[in-house]
């Protein structure tokens, strides 16, 4: 064992002068909360999750130790889920009004919170006035119509074609069934309609970004056109309000994920690492090896983009929750470490609200997005088309009362991240995996930091490390804390994580 340390003094000297990420990402929360609104806290009684209820709950965001909020989307929209706009300058009814949105966004900033919206122009709804407009315009025959220029209408049909009324046009709808046509984003009339409502919500309401979604949608097909528009977003942001922070959902592979930071989008939600496929939950599932498996995962990673701000997670409103992903329902450990290790890539990790209890849900979309589980009295409605309501762990007021439940890991994972926050920010020196135990070196402004990770629920082997270092900060999944004896002997109880840093 001693030889997997043997080098680490040295590469110490080596990775100071690499360094980390670069230096516009360090501004960047390094833990952010993904919130569905109407699923998460009713303010006036109607069942339905909304704005003030959200705002209620910020002291327990900042206390959890997020620093950085998405909403879905919150504008009017028919559906549920509000991924299909039809005002892209307003707060849905349900959720309440502009005023209460400007309330949390104050009430978040003064919390250190940065809060950012989910903005999806692929598409909008069929119920959008400019849709509208631009159908009746198509009935009566009037070409000059400037919104007909503002969707994809085209007189072929085709298995993406939707039939106008009344007409023998079609519309273009990347996500059939959805009533949500897709936009002309050639259109340079609409463009400038993108960039004032851009402008609406960075300058006028104060959000400090944007999640866009359905990227690769934009042009599908088209991952050079995609790019562009992307790029041009972006530079709108930049020229409107600089800082500005856009993550796309670009839901593919690395090689893909990789092209489109091109275009200069601070961010894409790193796929590969996520749900039951993905980097986290593979690793800890591997009957041998995890260590070896997570590591050669994270050099792809670093590989392909070496001084990118990235953004991994391990679930979102679209996909299985974490906890069946990892089958453990019965193992609340094995869940703790799968979200340390999410932090661990580096970057900016994001969590699904409902995750940091254990939340369960798959299959369809609803039951994705289930009502958050404060406790038995407290709850909103379910969505509807729900066809699963499951907890498989305890209520946060039952969690709050538990030190040792996952609730509060995942606090001290946080705060263990604020504490150091360069520790888990951009690409990492591998400096061994081998067996259950990952260690991996980071350059920050206060030194080197080391982390290690014990990738198995069992005790386990003693590693030796430089004895000038000293643990900065440990995190355990039960009772037994990390150990470093004056010799350099480190013992790491079940899946923990350790960071260390040069003794002083
Ligand atoms: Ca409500
Ligand atoms: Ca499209």
């Amino acid at each position: 064992m001693k030889r997997l340390f043997a080098l680490w003094c040295c590469l110490l000297l080596v990775i100071s002068c690499i360094g980390g990420a670069g230096a516009e990402t360090k501004d960047v929360p390094v833990s952010w909360y993904e919130v569905f609104v109407r699923s998460y806290a009713d303010s006036n009684g109607d069942g339905l999750g909304d704005l003030n209820g959200l705002r209620a709950k910020l002291p327990y965001i900042h206390d959890m130790g997020w620093r950085g909020l998405w909403l879905m989307p919150i504008m009017p929209s028919p559906s549920y889920h509000k991924y299909d706009v039809t005002d892209y300058r307003d707060i849905d009814p349900e959720y309440g009004t502009m005023e209460d949105f400007r309330a949390l966004v104050s009430e978040a900033h003064a919390l250190d919170i940065r809060v950012i919206v989910d903005l999806p122009v692929n598409h909008t709804a069929v119920a959008h006035p400019w849709f509208k407009e631009a159908c009746d315009a198509l009935r009566q025959r009037s070409a000059d119509s400037e919104k007909t220029g503002w969707y994809c209408f085209s007189q072929t049909p085709g298995s993406k074609h939707v039939p106008v009324e009344g007409t023998d046009w079609y519309y273009e709808e990347q996500f059939a069934g959805g009533g949500m046509p897709d936009l002309n984003l050639d259109s340079e009339s609409l463009r400038a309609e993108i960039r004032d409502i851009l402008a609406f919500w960075l300058t006028d309401v104060g959000v400090d970004g944007f999640r866009l979604d359905a990227v690769t949608s934009y042009y599908t097909g088209h991952n050079d056109q995609n790019i562009a528009f992307l790029a041009w977003l972006k530079e709108s942001c930049e020229a409107i309000k600089p800082g500005s922070f856009l993550v796309g959902e670009c839901w593919t592979g690395l090689n893909t994920i990789v092209e489109y930071y091109d275009s200069g989008v601070d961010c894409f939600f790193l796929f590969p690492a996520s749900q039951a496929e993905g980097w986290v939950c593979k690793a800890l599932l591997a009957r041998s090896k995890p260590a070896e498996r997570f590591a050669a995962s994270l050099q792809s990673l670093y590989e392909a983009l070496p001084d990118a701000l990235y953004a991994p997670f391990l679930c979102n409103h679209d996909t299985g929750r974490t906890v069946p992903a990892l089958q453990a329902r019965t193992l609340p450990d094995r869940v703790k470490l799968a979200h340390a290790l999410v932090s661990v890539i580096g970057g900016a990790a994001f969590t699904y609200y409902g995750d940091e209890i254990g939340m369960v849900g798959a299959g369809e979309d609803p039951n994705k997005r289930l009502a958050m589980y404060w406790s038995d009295e407290e709850m909103t409605e379910q969505p509807p088309g729900v066809t699963k309501i499951e907890y498989a762990y305890p209520s946060v007021a039952e969690q709050e009362a538990d030190e040792a439940s996952l609730l509060h890991y995942i606090k001290r994972l946080n705060q263990m991240k604020l504490a150091w926050p360069e520790a888990f920010m951009g690409r990492a020196e591998i400096r061994s995996a081998f067996g259950n135990v990952l260690a991996l070196a980071r350059e920050t402004a206060d030194g080197p930091c080391l982390i290690v990770a014990n990738l198995s629920l069992k005790q386990t082997e003693v590693f030796e490390i430089n004895q000038k270092q000293t643990i900065f900060c440990d995190l355990e999944t039960g009772a037994n804390t990390a150990l470093l004896e004056d010799d350099g002997r480190l013992t790491l109880p079940p899946g923990a994580v350790v960071l260390l840093r040069s003794g002083d």
